[in-house]
């Protein structure tokens, strides 16, 4: 009889990849109880708040390499925060404690509470500025898209290489003025558009299962830590996606290059964003597709939760029922 031994220095982040999803859950609950307040600065503070609380309960020396912002403008979670405890796995985290602030503010879906952990020195320090991105599922011919080609010629190749007509790809896309010519270019290849107010960390997750979700790609312009944490989440499901950095201006290179950005034009792979073994978790904030959003019951907290290790390519679903209420902080 064979068997699977799990080798010592993956026991924690074995043990971690349960671990994060208490602090993603805590997250998300504390958001979901300003859902559709209109208030997004409020939200998000709830939310980094609780994320930082529970970040600090875990059993590393954790530094935050995406995060809330720089050090000045962001008094929690801000880049180059440490959290944890003073022992432990040196580890990278990237956050997004409220991925679509406005969704939670207007109640809308797809809001989600979301982290990356992974071993130090191994997440690209991406600053907080726009990143090119082009995504799409597992099975497919490495570099079959590519973000330099033309729109056109992603659409046909992509199309090929399913074995279906173009008008049968479906690509995923921020509704923004700036991707007006992205959009013209998609249906023009035979492709449909759909359009996303904000959450594309979760838009390009949903490429990894078109059956279920109805996406092929992912392209156009978003938020640059929002890729770092698409990137690990694809590292774990598989899947392709290339980025660039939209770095146009004197003052964005400067700041790139303070973070060790040598190459302002570099395209990245999924491998020089998320250089090593990564662990990724999500919950739903709102109803989304990906994930369902927090339910306030009488007698218990609901939260549905979606966890992924890089190193068994495990893709976990955890709907947890809450019964001890005290454990949020809400009150
Ligand atoms: C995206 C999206 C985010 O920002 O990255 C987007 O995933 C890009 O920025 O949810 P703009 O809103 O400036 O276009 C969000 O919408 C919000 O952080």
């Amino acid at each position: 009889m064979s068997s699977v031994t799990v080798q010592p220095h993956h026991m924690l982040e074995r043990i971690l990849s349960l671990e994060i999803v208490r602090v993603t859950e805590r997250a998300a609950v504390s958001a979901a109880r300003l859902r559709g307040r209109g208030n997004e600065k409020a939200a998000d503070q709830a939310a980094v708040d609780a994320m930082r609380r529970e970040l600090n309960k875990l059993p590393i020396r954790g530094t935050v390499v995406i995060g809330e912002g720089e050090r000045d403008e962001a008094p929690m979670l801000f880049i180059g925060e440490e959290v944890g405890g003073t022992a432990g796995f040196k580890v990278d985290i990237a956050v997004d404690p409220l991925e679509g602030t406005t969704l939670c503010a207007k109640n809308m879906p797809g809001a989600i509470a979301t982290l990356a952990l992974a071993e130090g020195g191994t997440l690209l320090n991406a600053p907080d500025v726009y990143m090119e991105k082009i995504a799409i599922g597992p099975g497919y011919p490495k570099g079959v898209v590519d973000l330099d080609a033309p729109a056109e010629q992603n659409i046909a190749a992509l199309a090929k290489a399913k074995g279906v007509p173009a008008e049968n790809i479906t690509a995923l896309v921020l509704d923004r003025p700036r991707h007006a010519d992205l959009i013209a270019a998609v249906r023009e290849a035979g492709a449909a558009v759909r359009l996303i107010t904000d959450g594309d960390v979760a838009g390009v997750i949903h490429t990894a299962d078109p059956d279920g979700t109805g996406i092929d790609i992912y392209m156009g312009i978003g938020g640059a830590p929002e890729g770092v944490l698409a990137a690990a989440a694809l590292r774990c499901i598989g899947g392709q996606m290339q980025c660039r950095l939209v770095l146009d201006t004197e003052e964005k290179r400067d700041r790139a290059a303070k973070m060790g950005i040598k190459d302002p034009r570099k395209k990245y792979e999924i491998g020089d964003m998320v250089k090593g073994d990564c662990l990724f978790a999500a919950t739903g904030v709102t109803d989304g597709a990906l994930l369902d959003g927090v339910r306030f019951r009488k007698h218990a907290i609901e939260t549905e939760t979606v966890v992924m290790r890089s190193i068994t390519g495990t893709v976990r679903w955890i709907r947890a029922e809450h019964r001890q209420r005290e454990k949020f902080h809400l009150d």
